[in-house]
């Protein structure tokens, strides 16, 4: 079980449709797959996502500190040493999402070389999650003609929309159209990306307050500390902690210092180990907690989903589990599919995907 090399290879998918938000956009999955390999010949897998507006990760610098730092570092450790692996990892500050695809790869291996799936390592609570759709800027009917494909291809009734535009109103009448076309049984929340200040917000949601949302995320910088805990204490909807709160030190500060109450878990940053730490603080501290998305890929969706059908708190609410949706292709052997609204774990070990070879030399950038 000891890791022998661990790889990182570069690769650029097109988005058929860029997704746009208030901190950036994305129009082409420039990601890396991340491979550790054993001495027992078993290959673990996880997908590296760089967004250099939320993190300052880029793919060159995420491969090249793989490279440089972490696999130098790792190769020798046991699959089991998963402590001692975050302990070498955190010698080094920053660089969560290169991080996060290590500990992720690691996991997979361990899985497969045990013959069980991670979800059932994790937790095993249950196999499947409720997925919510993630609705980037554009004009009001586009976006409601999204909504109403995904609710009819996939069965979909959750989403999330982008807001932190100026003047609010591009967005508040975003939110109002979607209602009005989608009735009142789908669940709507709103992340503002902190495109707004502390005002902004409040008035946008002063605005929506007939809407019934479900959530308010990052609508405005939790560096506004004054500011962001006034919005939150005025708010009648739970305030999801995202970008702001990414290890359980930042989960803390937030949440007490009444600047959330509520927080995503993305696995794309905080790997599954660091994610098992924020999940059982935010379920001692009574937290809702939502599944987030760092605009993935298949295999970063199918980590998620492994993640959060593990525990109860986590497959409460639905999962941002279809950016995949969007993009012109993939990696993966068998595609994902979500049906009647939800995506199921993959029968299997490890993380229950494989990646084709033909596609990743088709699409990896360094051959
Ligand atoms: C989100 O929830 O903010 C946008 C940037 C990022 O890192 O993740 C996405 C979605
Ligand atoms: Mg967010």
């Amino acid at each position: 079980m000891k890791i022998t090399r661990i790889e990182a290879i570069p690769f650029a998918i097109p988005y058929r449709k860029p997704l746009k938000f208030a901190s950036g956009e994305v129009h082409v999955a420039e990601h890396v797959l991340v491979r550790v390999h054993t001495d027992e010949g078993v290959t673990g897998i996880a997908e590296a996502p760089p967004r250099p507006f939320t993190y300052g990760e880029t793919q060159a610098g995420i491969i090249a500190v793989i490279e440089k730092l972490f696999a130098p570092q790792l190769v020798g450790s046991s699959l089991l040493e998963r402590e001692t692996m975050v302990a070498l990892l955190g010698r080094t500050v920053g660089n969560p999402v290169a991080k996060a695809a290590i500990d992720m790869a690691a996991w997979d291996a361990l899985g497969r070389t045990l013959g069980l799936p991670v979800t059932e390592l994790l937790g095993g609570y249950t196999d499947r999650m409720r997925v919510s759709h993630m609705l980037g800027f554009d004009e009001p009917a586009a976006m409601v003609a999204e909504a109403e494909r995904m609710r009819e291809t996939y069965g979909i009734t959750t989403f999330k929309v982008k807001v932190g535009r100026r003047p609010v109103e591009l967005d508040t009448a975003v939110v109002r159209a979607l209602r009005e076309a989608l009735g009142a049984d789908v669940e709507l929340y709103v992340d503002g990306n902190r495109g707004w200040t502390a005002s902004e917000a409040a008035r946008a949601m002063k605005e929506m307050a007939d809407l019934d949302l479900l959530f308010a995320e990052e609508l405005c910088p939790a560096d506004d500390v004054l500011g962001r805990r006034w919005l939150v204490s005025h708010l009648d909807v739970p305030f999801i902690a995202d970008e702001s709160a990414v290890v359980p030190a930042d989960v803390t500060r937030e949440v007490l210092g009444g600047s959330a109450t509520a927080i995503s878990i993305k696995v794309a940053r905080t790997g599954f180990t660091h994610s098992q730490r924020v999940h059982h603080l935010a379920e001692g501290l009574g937290l809702e907690v939502v599944m987030g998305n760092q605009i993935d890929g298949q295999l970063g969706s199918m980590c998620t989903v492994a993640f959060g059908s593990a525990y109860r708190l986590t497959s409460r609410r639905a999962g941002e589990l279809s950016n995949f949706l969007d993009m012109a292709d993939d990696l993966l052997t068998e595609p994902l599919e979500i049906r009647d609204g939800e995506l199921v774990v993959r029968p299997g070990s490890g993380i229950g995907v494989e990646v084709d070879a033909d596609k990743l030399a088709h699409y990896r950038q360094d051959t």
